[in-house]
This record gives structure tokens, C-alpha cells and sequence, in this order.
């Protein structure tokens, strides 16, 4: 893994940190999933709110199983880190999981159902995290970067996929989660 690569998966880390604790668990995902819930205005115990605390649940489901901690209540920053690894020396783990979830994220995110995710849209879900909506108006502006006003389902999944692993200061995946460089500097 690049120093670039790591930085933004400490930054992803950080970011789904939501108690800043230093360890990711079960209830960081369910408050991400709350806060996103009351951002788009769903009622507490409502359909929705259920199926948004779903999605996000499994984003946890499954960086436990990659990371070899099914069933423990923990994910370290170094199994993260781990588990990122085994990604981007797998070419199928990145289509099978990579992929896989950047779907059903983009299906979470596009809450109007209209095939776009919207800039609105986006920062709901970069706020739901915890990010400050100067950041998130940045990050989006990277990934719209045809200036549409919205990311189309094929954007967002190469989006997805050079977060992941492009080794390129410039591509604009590397802004998915808002700004990394922070990490960049001090782990150098
Ligand atoms: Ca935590
Ligand atoms: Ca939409």
C-alpha cells in the first residue's frame, strides 16, 4: 500500500469513526445511520429509518468479515488497514466487494430514487459522517467534475473504485470522503 492509498483509508477510518474512540464498532454505524435518518427527515421507528440503519449496518457487517473479525464487537485501525490490503491485492475482491458495495451505497444515497445522486443528496450522507459542509460542497465539486450537478451511478462507482486504489494524487475518488491530506502529512 502507497502512503497515498494509506492516508485515505486512515481517513476513511476517521471518518466512520463516528465516536472518535479509535476503534470502529457496532454503535459508530448505528449513529451514522441516525444522523442520517433525521438529516433526510425520517421519523424514528419509520420504514425508512429502518432500511437506512440496515444499509449502514452492513457496511459494518462486511468490514468485519473482510477484515477476519466476524463476531468480534472491534475493528482496529491496523485490521482495517489489513483488510484494505487483501482489497488491493485481490483483483476479485474488487469487483466482488468494492463494487458490490458501492452499489447499494449509491442505491442509499440516491434517496429520490431518480438514477442521480444529487449534490443535496451527497451532502446529507457526507454530514450523516460527522463532515462539515464547506468540505463536503469541496468534495463534491472533485467528483462532479463535468460540473452536471450530480454523479451519475457509472461516475460514482469509478469513484468508488480509485478511492480504493488509484495511486494518482489527481484522481478525483480520492475526495469520496472529503479531504485526506491531513492524513497524508502526518504519516509521513
Ligand atoms: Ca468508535
Ligand atoms: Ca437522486
Amino acid at each position: 500500500m502507497t502512503e497515498l492509498q494509506k492516508a485515505k483509508q486512515v481517513h476513511y477510518f476517521n471518518v466512520l469513526d463516528y465516536n472518535d474512540d479509535g476503534v470502529l464498532e457496532k454503535q459508530d454505524f448505528v449513529n451514522v445511520a441516525d444522523r442520517l435518518a433525521e438529516l433526510r427527515g425520517y421519523e424514528e421507528g419509520s420504514s425508512k429509518h429502518t432500511a437506512v440503519r440496515q444499509e449502514i449496518l452492513r457496511m459494518w457487517t462486511n468490514a468485519r468479515a473482510l477484515s477476519g473479525k466476524e463476531g468480534k464487537a472491534q475493528i482496529t485501525l491496523e485490521d482495517w488497514l489489513a483488510h484494505e490490503q487483501k482489497v488491493i491485492d485481490s483483483n476479485v475482491l474488487v469487483h466482488s466487494y468494492v463494487q458490490g458495495i458501492a452499489r447499494a451505497v449509491f442505491d442509499m444515497l440516491d434517496a429520490d430514487n431518480d438514477g442521480v445522486i444529487s449534490e443535496d443528496e451527497y451532502l446529507k450522507f457526507f454530514e450523516s459522517f460527522r463532515g462539515d459542509t464547506e468540505n463536503g460542497e469541496l468534495a463534491f465539486q472533485k467528483l462532479d467534475h463535468k460540473d452536471q450537478g450530480y454523479l451519475t451511478r457509472k461516475e460514482f462507482l469509478e469513484a468508488v473504485t480509485e478511492f480504493h486504489l488509484s495511486d494518482d494524487p489527481d484522481a478525483r475518488g480520492n475526495w469520496l470522503f472529503g479531504p485526506y491530506e491531513e492524513e497524508l502529512e502526518s504519516s509521513t
